[in-house]
């Protein structure tokens, strides 16, 4: 029978003791929940002396954000460990190390990451990341490459997918990405000021029309074992360090989903940047670095991706003449479809972020709401038409003239 009970601190910490070779006996362990996110609670235990520490995290079994009326599977809690070992197997500069893990519990206990800073958090403070793209180019291209059709072996493929059916999330990236922003669904939180822009979006034809390629993408392409929420809040960063955390929405799905996250979230960053740059001068040296990491994160991508597949591809049949280009165009278009539909999700959905939310001037976060709104709905307009990563720059600074 399972033991499962959402973890006192006292039990964290003991927890935290039975883990080898981390803590001395006489350790005094200091415990804390510091949970922040949406679903889960998270324990940091540490030592008092060394500051030494490390982090429990488990799943509750509904989602925190809403309450018990909103019941998830604890399953996620396996998918997202097997998640962060698969990937720290093929990256392991770029993940967190799990130390133990007790499925009964939905626990699992990783290594502590407080030296490095929340990405999304220290975009809002106005800092540079420069190795950034060429960290988190890398950690996509392994890790898609590696567990697609192209660089394993297909029915090994197949049974790793029927380990990462992942109903319970992947239901909430159906809902809250695809369909709620686009009807006047009660789910929906939609700023009193900028109601007559989301019923613009319900009224758009060729965006709907988008969105609904996009989420049947979403739904059927299984082309590899996505990250699944791979916003700048699952991203730790220092200027030499990058560490992908929380893959619970982990699914095989269509590649273009996790950059598309990547740059979506870049660009609601640049949308609000009027919110949280003092000067001009801060505005465009801030909003240039960001265009600079888009274009830098997608020809990191390919350039691994090509080099992967050019030295380790498992399908002969990839090899055809031609078919590498195709391929990657596609991900190229899912990537800014996918990158539009988390910018506008982000922005009347359940779900914000505080990069546009918490600037506390209205009329500036307003604007921001706008621009975020604008830019999103014309990267989902261009996915499928598009031929080059530099076609969303355009898009950007257009959005910031009008
Ligand atoms: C109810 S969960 C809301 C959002 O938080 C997570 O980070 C995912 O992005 C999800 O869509
Ligand atoms: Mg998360």
């Amino acid at each position: 029978m399972s033991h499962y009970h959402p973890l006192t601190l006292d039990e964290a910490v003991a927890l935290a003791r039975s883990i080898p070779n981390h803590f001395s006996e006489q350790a005094e362990l200091l415990s804390e929940e510091i949970g922040d996110g949406n679903l889960n609670l998270v324990f940091r235990i540490t030592d008092a002396k060394t500051r030494k520490g490390i982090i429990i995290k488990q799943a509750l079994p509904y989602a925190k954000v809403v309450g018990e009326s909103w019941p998830l599977s604890l399953d996620r809690a396996r998918i997202e460990r097997e998640a962060l070992q698969i990937q720290y197997a093929l990256v392991p500069d770029l993940v967190p190390a799990v130390f133990n893990f007790d499925n009964d519990l939905a626990v699992t206990v990783m290594e502590d990451l407080s030296d490095h800073t929340i990405m999304r958090k220290g975009l809002i403070d106005g800092h540079h990341y420069p190795l950034f793209a060429e960290h988190i180019g890398k950690f996509i291209a392994h890790t898609l490459f590696y567990t697609s059709d192209l660089g394993m072996n297909q029915q090994q493929k197949k049974e790793q997918l029927a380990r990462f059916i992942n109903p319970d999330l992947c239901k909430i990236s159906e809902d809250l990405i695809f369909e709620d922003p686009y009807r006047d669904s009660p789910n929906n939180n939609i700023p009193e000021s900028i109601r007559t822009d989301a019923e613009a979006l319900w009224n758009d034809k060729e965006l709907k029309l988008e969105i609904a390629l996009l989420r049947e993408s979403f739904l059927t392409h299984t082309e590899a074992l996505l990250h699944g929420d791979l916003h700048t809040g699952s991203i730790f960063v220092t200027a030499s360090s990058t560490k992908v955390i929380d893959p619970e929405f982990a699914y095989y799905g269509p590649m273009g989903f996790d950059i598309g996250a990547v740059i979506g979230n870049l660009l609601l960053n640049y949308a609000a940047q009027p919110g949280w740059s003092a000067t001009a001068n801060k505005l465009n040296s801030q909003r240039e670095f960001l265009l600079q990491t888009i274009l830098n994160v997608w020809e990191h991508f390919e350039s691994n991706f090509i080099a992967l597949w050019n030295r380790d591809i498992v399908d002969i049949t990839a090899t055809t003449p031609g078919y590498q280009d195709i391929y990657i165009q596609k991900i190229l278009r899912d990537t800014i479809g996918f990158a539009g539909a988390k910018m506008i999700r982000r922005i009347v959905g359940l779900s914000h972020v505080a990069d546009v939310d918490t600037i506390e001037d209205e009329y500036v976060r307003i604007h921001a709401q706008r621009t975020a709104l604008r830019i999103g709905t014309s990267l989902v307009k261009l996915g499928r038409k598009a031929t080059h990563i530099q076609e969303i720059i355009t898009i950007a600074k257009a959005a910031v003239l009008e």
